[in-house]
């Protein structure tokens, strides 16, 4: 590892400007001093990349490969010069030079290659794989535009495209020697072989160029550096310089290159939804095909060995249904290419592919029409097929008892191909993400698959990397951590655990207020800068950001903010601690019922906050364009974590544990890892309202509940829907109709009035523990100290020993 000392660092710099730009460090624009720093960071990561490969190849060990739709990787100037061990020197250098550090790391533009947990998921993981030495991968898409850039204008939200390429982007590396041929449409034929046996090919194929950029993952402080792969599509040998004989041809070559980029061109922005878009198909296959050919490329390259031995070097772990491909492609290689038999091909494949859900959302379950698959990837469907009447076969001569339930587990029924049955037959593991959602799949979505292969489902609970969200986000709550117990919590974060012993200790309770109090400062600046609002930064910031669903009822946390400027305005001299209220979300662009969720919030901020009568006592804030570096700046001053999904539709939830880990109380249902924070903190440490998991699945299926009831017996319910449907928010009555419509007529499908109580009255316990200085720091202590369990260190050790048997490289 390299140790620059502060002048070393920035004689770099200076001497870097030189040779780069001839410039001097005081005529140097703040885009100008980033890329230098970048430049170094490369420099000192080259060297050990090249290693890393090298070890990688010459123990030719078994690698694990991430295959991801996302990669929410955000910003990576900070992280990758901590993990460098270069992130003091270089804060000092740009200081004494006269720059703001914050200032020049700005200047990177958040690779926003995910839409929310999923994608952020993964690069956690990343992280997570490298600082640990593990030899693991990543491969997933270089979309030319990331997630839209979010305005609010008049409340409403507005979507702007978000090139993130505009400026050379540091960290990636084109590798145009290793493209990756990938064929679409087309027919197969089938003809006998000498050796008698069948052969398929897959002719007259429309061609396209997968091209990788490579970036590098940096393990902290361990000279490991595992990489990224992400897949830009080009067309084969298209570049005419103008002179076409024909103009037609010229027009048509155009278009038809332009139709091959579009498939790198843009991540689709929708969050736990599905959508049958043939694009969508074509990106899946595109990720699928150039990841499955470069690995078994691979393989060969470093081991003279037969691809029957594949499983022994390679575990796949695809990330949702989406890159489920990965299974008929790596039997199409193994037949068609590798003259494997059918058995032999399944018994790698299903040796080699290992499956994650995410939901259990109905509408976020893929399936794709048999037609779309068919004309898209005849090969592909042909596979595809004859998996699912194995599989049926099976079920029809092994499982009789299950012979009526055929149409429910049959890979390709109703005309549909359903990729979540897919995954579950073709892999040999199926993990959930929290226990409990785990456990959902088990006994429910999944039941009929668990009953046939128990032995496939497991469950990882998701967690985050403590070095971003703790180390680099907070570094005054990191300076006071390692300052009381020492930085060993760096490397073992569950020896945060430590920290227990001044949960009690009021000096300890002292400089941890005035750590959480300087973020508040910092925060309450950005949002006086960013939206012109005053906010008081001895108020009580609650927090809830993540993206805009009807399932994780922003709605609630709205009623429940109108319901309390109501008692205000009847009450003005009510005795209340103020309240910040900070949102963060974005919305499907077609989600309309979400959009008019955001623009609720936004009315409703107008309101309350230029309403002298109110004394300051409620402030609401929208910030717009919630993003990765966003996150990192609001989470260190969150004291409420705002965790209020329907119980059992939330996966996991990670947002959670950022919040945790940095000393936000959490105010939650018994849904996805808000299971596990609760256990893991006690009772006492979080406030958990509202239905169970159970009660709301029970109510799906039995009926029961009418939410009509609660709008007739509840006065301050039918009061803000009231309010909402005589437009007493909207500039004229038809606003947020819909929001009533849905609630009343729907019959509250996300039970936010049959919560709502509850959830005022924790609300008030809330306050009330607020109000106990002491105890509301020593229950945040306990958050930080029990937040160990949630580093994606302790995920991805559970991922290696138990799914991928992966050995450390050390
Ligand atoms: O995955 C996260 C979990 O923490 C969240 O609870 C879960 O909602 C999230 C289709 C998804 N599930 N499904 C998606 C994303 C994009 C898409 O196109 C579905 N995201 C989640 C990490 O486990």
């Amino acid at each position: 590892m390299l140790e620059l000392t502060v002048d070393e660092f920035k004689e770099r710099i200076i001497s870097k400007l030189q040779t780069n730009k001839s410039k001097e460090v005081a005529g140097a624009t703040n885009k100008e001093i980033y890329y230098v720093i970048a430049s170094i960071v490369n420099e000192e990561i080259l060297p050990h990349w090249q290693s890393t490969k090298k070890r990688y190849n010459e123990k030719s060990c078994k690698q694990v490969y991430y295959l991801s739709m996302e990669f929410l990787v955000g910003s990576l100037i900070e992280s990758n010069l901590l993990n460098c061990g270069m992130l003091e020197q270089s804060n000092e250098a740009l200081k004494q030079l006269g720059f703001d550090p914050d200032n020049i790391y700005a200047q990177e533009h958040d690779a926003g290659l995910g839409n929310g947990g999923l994608g952020r998921l993964a690069a956690c993981f990343l992280d997570s794989l490298a600082s640990l030495k593990y030899p693991g991968h990543g491969f997933g898409i270089r979309y030319r535009y990331g997630l839209f850039e979010q305005r609010i204008i008049h409340g409403n939200q507005v979507e702007l495209p978000d090139y993130w390429l505009k400026d050379q982007y540091a960290w990636e590396t084109r590798k145009e020697d290793e493209a990756i041929c990938i064929h679409y449409h087309g027919n197969v034929h089938m003809f006998q072989r000498n050796d008698g046996n069948i052969e398929f090919k897959h002719e007259n194929t429309d061609k396209v160029m997968a091209i990788p950029y490579d970036i590098p993952i940096v393990g902290y402080k361990n000279e490991v550096i595992n990489t990224l792969r992400l897949w830009s599509a080009e067309s084969v040998g298209l570049d005419r310089d103008g002179s076409s004989e024909e103009g037609m041809h010229y027009y048509h070559d155009l278009d038809h290159k332009h139709s091959i980029e579009q498939i790198s061109g843009y991540l689709y922005p929708d969050d736990s939804k599905y959508e049958g878009k043939e694009l969508r198909l074509k990106q899946q296959y595109f990720l699928v095909s150039s990841s499955i050919q470069n690995i078994i490329k691979d393989f060969k390259k470093n081991h003279q060995k037969s691809l029957k031995y594949l499983p022994e070097k390679v575990v796949i772990q695809v990330n949702d249904t989406h890159p489920t491909l990965a299974i008929p492609e790596l039997m199409r290689i193994l037949m068609d290419e590798e003259h494997f038999s059918w058995d032999s091909a399944w018994e790698v494949t299903t040796k080699v592919i290992a499956y994650t859900n995410h939901t259990t959302l109905s509408e976020a379950l893929e399936t794709w029409p048999k037609g779309m698959m068919e004309h898209l990837l005849p090969r592909i469907y042909m596979i595809i097929d004859e998996i699912n009447e194995r599989f049926c076969k099976g079920l029809w001569f092994d499982h009789q008892e299950l012979r009526e339930k055929i149409p429910e587990l049959a890979i390709i029924a109703d005309e549909q191909i359903h990729m979540a049955r897919l995954a579950i037959v073709g892999s040999f593991s199926v993990n959930g993400v929290a226990q409990i959602h785990t456990d959902i799949l088990k006994e429910k979505e999944m039941k009929n698959f668990y009953d046939l292969f128990p032995e496939r489902f497991n469950n990882k609970t998701n967690g985050i990397t403590h070095r971003r969200w703790l180390l680099q986000a907070n570094p005054k709550l990191s300076g006071l951590i390692t300052e009381s117990i020492g930085p060993q919590w760096i490397q073992r974060p569950k020896q945060l655990i430590s920290l227990l012993k001044y949960s009690k200790d009021a000096s300890f309770l002292e400089k941890f207020y005035q750590v959480k109090h300087e973020n508040k400062q910092i925060l309450a600046n950005l949002i006086h800068e960013r939206t012109g609002i005053l906010v008081d930064d001895q108020s009580i910031f609650d927090v809830q950001i993540k993206r805009l669903h009807e399932y994780k009822r922003q709605l609630l946390n709205i009623f429940h903010i109108i319901y309390l400027y109501n008692e205000l305005k009847e009450n003005p001299n009510l005795d209340m601690i103020p309240r910040t209220f900070i949102f963060g979300a974005k919305a499907a662009p077609s989600y309309h019922l979400a959009k008019e969720v955001i623009k609720l919030i936004n009315k409703v901020a107008s309101i309350v906050n230029h309403d002298a009568a109110i004394q300051g006592k409620l402030k609401v804030v929208f910030l717009e364009n919630y993003n990765v570096s966003l996150a990192e700046k609001i989470i260190p001053a969150a004291d409420v974590s705002e965790q209020i999904s329907t119980a059992s539709k939330e996966a996991s939830g990670t947002g959670n544990m950022k919040m945790m880990m940095n000393g936000a109380l959490t105010i939650g249902t018994l849904d996805g890892a808000n299971v596990e924070i609760k256990e893991a903190v006690g009772n006492e440490n979080i406030f958990i309202f509202g239905l169970k998991a159970d009660e709301v699945l029970n109510f799906h299926q039995h009926g029961g509940y009418n939410a009509t009831d609660i709008y007739n017996t509840d006065d301050r319910i039918s009061r803000i829907l009231d309010q909402l449907n005589q437009g007493e928010f909207g500039s004229h009555e038809i606003e947020f109709k819909d929001i009533y419509y849905n609630i009343l007529s729907q019959n509250d499908p996300y039970f936010v009035l049959k919560d709502f109580e509850p959830y005022l009255e924790t609300h008030e316990l809330v306050e009330q523990t607020y109000r106990d200085k002491l105890s509301w720091l020593h229950k945040s202590v306990t958050n930080v100290a029990h937040s160990g369990k949630f580093s994606s260190d302790r995920t991805i050790q559970d991922y290696a020993t138990e799914i991928w048997k992966l050995k450390k490289q050390v």
